[in-house]
């Protein structure tokens, strides 16, 4: 009885060792992927609004109408160096976080450009998640001297749709944070923003539609006509990644949903819900890391779900998906994504293959 205790704690604490050693690996492998520290930070700035004003706003106004929405800027910020962004952080002064509608983070190609005319490196929306951070190895890729901007919109209508206080001296900022060239971050994520909106009343920069009135869980589609100016849909040019989504609706305006389609088979929903229950206007879409395997020539297209049980259409209805896509799974990354690559694409197309088409 003695030995055979003796065998069996001898087997014991081998077979113990091992999944130890085992444990300890996958400890140090997860800690390896998550990559290394953030070492380079870049804070963007606005400019300072003196006094921001609330206002009364009803389902006939858009946010982009002349005093509902303030438009905003920022001085130009160089970056110093070679970065990759690993992380982006937005936050407020003098305000409550709610105050933002929308907030692009620009290239500023030459001093005082026209910021609304460029394609945005990132945008957060009201409703979206106030950090963001990258897979490693991927990262939003910034040259040495690339010229950064904001271009936002404040919106601060009176309870139960927003904050609607009086704020003074608001100033909003993004902070970047990331790593030198020759880190873990190799594989630069590209910003896609399809959406929908209404062809007939707006060029897309607008990106609103109206939901008409007595509708009942009615969706709204993004268009997929070339050309793609604004990225109403997207077509992949090569194999790759999305590596991160987030979408952006008004739940306070009856959105239900929005949800993201691949060559027409549904891959994403993003639904809303209050952060608090007791703030009417605290609405929160949860978005963040994905792995979605893409193929050149997929098509990205996007919808969003409203009700709306009054008797007035809503004319400022918005439904985005923000997408961050990184290109070129096989040459640049390391060997197991590649074989998830090709494993998953081929499941993706199995399930495409038996996927009822929704559009
Ligand atoms: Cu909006």
């Amino acid at each position: 009885m003695k030995i055979r205790t003796l065998a069996h704690s001898k087997s014991f604490s081998l077979a113990a060792g091992v999944v130890a050693v085992v444990f300890l690996s996958i400890i140090a492998i997860l800690l390896a992927s998550h990559g290394t520290p953030p070492s380079l930070t870049v804070v963007v700035r606005s400019n300072v609004v003196p006094t921001l004003a609330p206002h009364t706003h009803t389902s006939a106004d858009r946010v982009s109408d002349n005093s509902h929405g303030l438009a905003l800027s920022s001085p130009t910020v160089e970056v110093p160096e070679d970065m990759w962004v690993t992380d982006l952080e937005i936050t407020t002064e003098n305000a409550p976080q709610g105050i933002i509608h929308h907030m692009h983070l620009v290239r500023m190609e030459d001093e005082g450009a026209d910021a609304d005319a460029q394609y945005p490196l990132f945008a957060y929306g009201q409703d979206t998640p106030t950090t963001i951070r990258f897979p490693s190895p991927t990262g939003i890729f910034i040259p040495k001297g690339e010229k950064l901007g904001i271009d936002a919109v404040l919106h601060n209508p009176i309870p139960p749709l927003g904050e609607g206080g009086v704020y003074k001296d608001v100033v909003i900022t993004i902070t970047l944070r990331g790593v030198p060239n020759g880190k873990d971050r190799n594989l630069p994520v590209v910003f896609h923003l399809p959406r929908v909106f209404d062809e007939t009343t707006n060029s897309g920069r607008d990106a609103t539609f109206t939901v008409p009135a007595g509708a009942l869980h009615e969706t709204f589609w993004s268009t997929n006509n070339p050309p793609d100016p604004v990225g109403t849909a997207h077509t992949f040019v090569e194999d790759g990644w999305i590596v991160h989504m987030g979408a952006h609706s008004h739940p306070w305006e009856g959105a239900e949903r929005v949800d993201a389609y691949l060559n027409g088979a549904r891959i994403k929903t993003y639904t809303s819900h209050r952060t608090d229950e007791s703030i009417p206007w605290s609405w929160q879409t949860e978005g963040g890391i994905v792995l979605i395997p893409v193929r050149k020539g997929d098509v990205l297209t996007v919808s969003t779900t409203y009700s709306n049980p009054t008797n007035k259409p809503i004319v400022g209805a918005m439904g985005l998906m923000g997408v961050f896509y990184a290109p070129d799974p096989h040459s640049l990354i390391p060997p197991p994504y590649a074989f998830r690559w090709t494993f998953e694409r081929w499941l993706y197309s199995a399930l495409e293959l038996i996927n009822v088409r929704v559009r």
